[in-house]
């Protein structure tokens, strides 16, 4: 990131039908909170109110001329609006306002762009980035050459004859992306099955909530935190330390935002894969936030998407000592009796949740179907020692069984299928 230099921005919101205007106004703090992180700072903010979005400039033709007289007056280096703009509404606009434009999803891809670490990272990335930008690029935009920190966030690029070329060789590099993500997704795969045997509990929730914090107070590591948002890209896998003998796996992973652009989860898929093997998740949320209802139904949101919302799930509100009134407390507790209230940073009843974690691991209960021998008496017998029995049906020489057994009995399960040519599906119940 480009610490000398930091552009000046004018960001935009609009309120529309069923909007309030106090709502639109969190967003715009949010998308300057976003634009501090990729290196800008908001020198003007305002708000339209309109009952439809403009086809043509998604405000209106008389304010984006007033957007167009603020940019000259301050000297802003560009416009970003809060909505996602179509390539054609980028085109008018950089024309009436003579600058660049951007949206919310453009903000978030640079910043996902600057803190990608990782080969695979930075490979979901940027195929996420050459997607978002191939129908926009026009010729005041290409990012072809674009290094970290050398433009700024966006890049000006050469004139018209150069585009066709550009365009070429953005549908080329995505390939080439699209291919190399598919070999990274099999080594990851790999990594996964190794895993399978494991209890796996995922981190997840809106950015900037603690997931990470969590993690290093459960866990004992020093996973990079920070105040900004989205300090984790990469999915880390730490061992939970507890005094029982299981093993616990606890996985931190990206954050979510609202508007998170979609061709970024779409290539973040393999990250958000190993979300989708959690036997169960944590969904951390930021109390102290004055909109953490809002953020949590981003990450319902998400967790729909994933297939992963009817996975079971602990509620954690973190941050509970930032919360100054403490009737807000009992007032959470009341409405979601069943969350936890935790502070990671002071390690404010982080061991109640660590208990509670171990609790879940050993009551929940898995399910499967095997088939076993009839001949194989001894084994049929050892079953029933270890799960419960709730169908069984007959096949020349052989017994299917659907069974159920408590999550920390898996290794016996695994044991028994090893031994067996073909391996049956099972999931968490
Ligand atoms: N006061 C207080 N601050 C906290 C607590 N937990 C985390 N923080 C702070 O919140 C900020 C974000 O913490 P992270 O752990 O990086 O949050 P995250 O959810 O992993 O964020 P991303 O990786 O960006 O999605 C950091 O400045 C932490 O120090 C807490 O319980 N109380
Ligand atoms: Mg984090």
């Amino acid at each position: 990131m480009n610490e000398q230099h930091r552009e000046k921005a004018i960001i935009v919101g609009v309120v529309h039908a069923r909007q309030n205007r106090e709502l639109v106004g969190e967003y715009l703090d949010e998308l300057s909170l976003l634009l501090d992180t990729a290196g800008a700072d908001v020198v003007y903010r305002t708000i339209q109110e309109r009952k439809a979005f403009d086809p043509a400039y998604l405000v209106g033709k008389g304010f984006s001329d007033h957007l167009a007289d603020k940019t000259n007056e301050l000297e802003a280096d560009m416009i970003v609006f809060d909505d996602d703009l179509s390539p054609a509404q980028v085109k008018n606009l950089e024309a009436r306002c003579k600058t660049k434009i951007m949206d919310r999803s453009g903000i978030i891809l640079d910043i996902f762009a600057n803190r990608a670490k990782t080969r695979e990272a930075k490979t979901q990335v940027e195929l996420a980035q050459l997607q978002y930008y191939l129908p926009r690029l026009t010729k005041m935009w290409t990012h072809l050459s674009r290094q970290a920190g050398s433009a700024g966030i966006g890049l000006k690029g050469p004139g018209e004859t150069q585009l066709e070329t550009d365009r070429r060789l953005v549908r080329r590099r995505i390939t080439t992306l699209s291919r190399e993500l598919v070999k990274i997704t099999n080594q990851r795969n790999i990594r996964r099955q190794r895993r399978k045997e494991e209890f796996k509990v995922a981190l997840m929730g809106y950015t900037n909530v603690g997931k990470s914090s969590l993690m290093n107070t459960l866990t004992t590591s020093d996973i990079y935190v920070e105040n900004r948002l989205f300090a984790t890209l990469d999915s880390t896998v730490r061992q939970l330390e507890h005094s029982g003998k299981e093993n616990v796996l606890l996985i931190d992973t990206v954050g979510f935002v609202r508007k998170l652009p979609h061709h970024l989860v779409a290539s973040f898929k393999s990250t958000l894969e190993e979300t989708r093997d959690a036997d169960l998740l944590l969904h951390v949320v930021d109390c102290s936030h004055p909109y953490f209802r809002d953020q949590m139904r981003v990450i319902e949101k998400v967790l729909k998407e994933l297939e992963v919302d009817d996975r079971p799930t602990i509620l954690v509100f973190n941050k509970i000592d930032l919360v100054q009134d403490k009737s807000t407390l009992s007032d959470l507790n009341q409405e979601f009796p069943q969350g936890l209230l935790v502070s990671a940073k002071r390690k404010l009843f982080t061991e109640d949740l660590k208990q509670e974690i171990v609790r879940r691991m050993k009551e929940q209960n898995i399910k499967a179907d095997i088939q076993i021998s009839l001949s194989d008496q001894k084994l049929l017998a050892s079953i029933y020692e270890w799960a419960k029995v709730l169908d069984r049906k007959y096949e020349d020489g052989h017994v299917l069984l659907s069974i159920q057994f408590p999550t920390a009995y898996r290794n016996k399960y695994y044991q028994l299928i090893d031994g067996q040519e073909t391996k049956k599906d099972f999931h968490a119940k």
